[in-house]
């Protein structure tokens, strides 16, 4: 059985990390379904054999332990090649990697201070210090200061998805006619805000809200049904 660990909340059932999402998407696309496992950022637990967790996600699969998310799905692209390729076939290799890049380098930091506050309140309280402490000074403001500017980041954020709403309003997904994991690189950001924080990233008439809803409900709504933090 494939393990899957993920980063939780205090409600060990809340998981909302961007990148642990992409592989939950990545699993149901190829047909896995895997055991998944809360962890916390002050669970720096080893595994079975010497590897130590120090970022998720993890997954571990016929004895291996896998970090990173795109190695992660690489892996599981190759391993598990009699499903359906993750990538809509060894051409779409390449430039999913850019999308994961730009959602790596462009979506998720402009995410990022529109949902750390939610974050550090979702958190189980043992990890709320090391989380103010490590992301304020990557901020280099208060998690408070953040929120109450949340307001200021808001029309930069939206603005850098015109490349995605453009892609979108041409075709269904990022991967076509059928979701890709280029998709789910890009959701997992989306799904991040959604389990965490009680105002949406996007406006009401926003068109990308038809992909997220689409997005929500792949995999008998795997991401929709996922427990929220708010
Ligand atoms: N490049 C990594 C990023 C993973 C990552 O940033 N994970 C976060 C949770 S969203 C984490 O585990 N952080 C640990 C920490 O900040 O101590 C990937 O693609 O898997």
């Amino acid at each position: 059985m494939i393990q899957l660990y993920e980063l939780a909340g205090a409600d060990p059932e809340v998981r909302f990390s961007p990148y642990c999402w992409r592989i939950r998407m990545a699993l149901a696309h190829k047909g896995l379904e895997p055991e998944t496992l809360a962890w916390r950022f002050k669970d720096r637990a080893k595994l079975p054999g010497k590897a130590v967790v120090t970022q998720v996600p993890v997954l571990l699969d016929q004895g291996r332990v896998l970090s990173e998310s795109t190695r992660i799905a690489f892996y599981l692209e190759h391993e598990y090649d009699s499903c359906p390729s993750l990538f809509g076939g060894p051409a779409g290799e390449p430039p999913t990697r850019f999308i994961i890049h730009w959602a790596d380098s462009v979506l998720n930091p402009g995410l990022f201070p529109l949902v750390v506050a939610d974050v550090f309140a979702a958190l189980h309280p043992r990890d709320q210090a090391y989380f103010r402490e490590s992301r304020e000074k990557r901020l280099g403001r208060s998690l408070e200061q953040i929120a109450a500017a949340r307001g200021e980041f808001l029309p930069g954020f939206r603005a850098s998805l015109a490349p995605l709403r453009r892609t979108l309003a041409e075709q269904r997904f990022l991967g076509g006619e059928e979701p890709s994991y280029a998709d789910y690189a890009v959701f997992g950001g989306f799904q991040w805000a959604r389990v965490v924080s009680p105002a949406d990233v996007l406006a009401e008439d926003d068109t990308l809200v038809a992909w997220r809803s689409e997005m929500l409900g792949l995999f008998e709504g795997l991401a929709a049904e996922a427990k929220r933090a708010v």
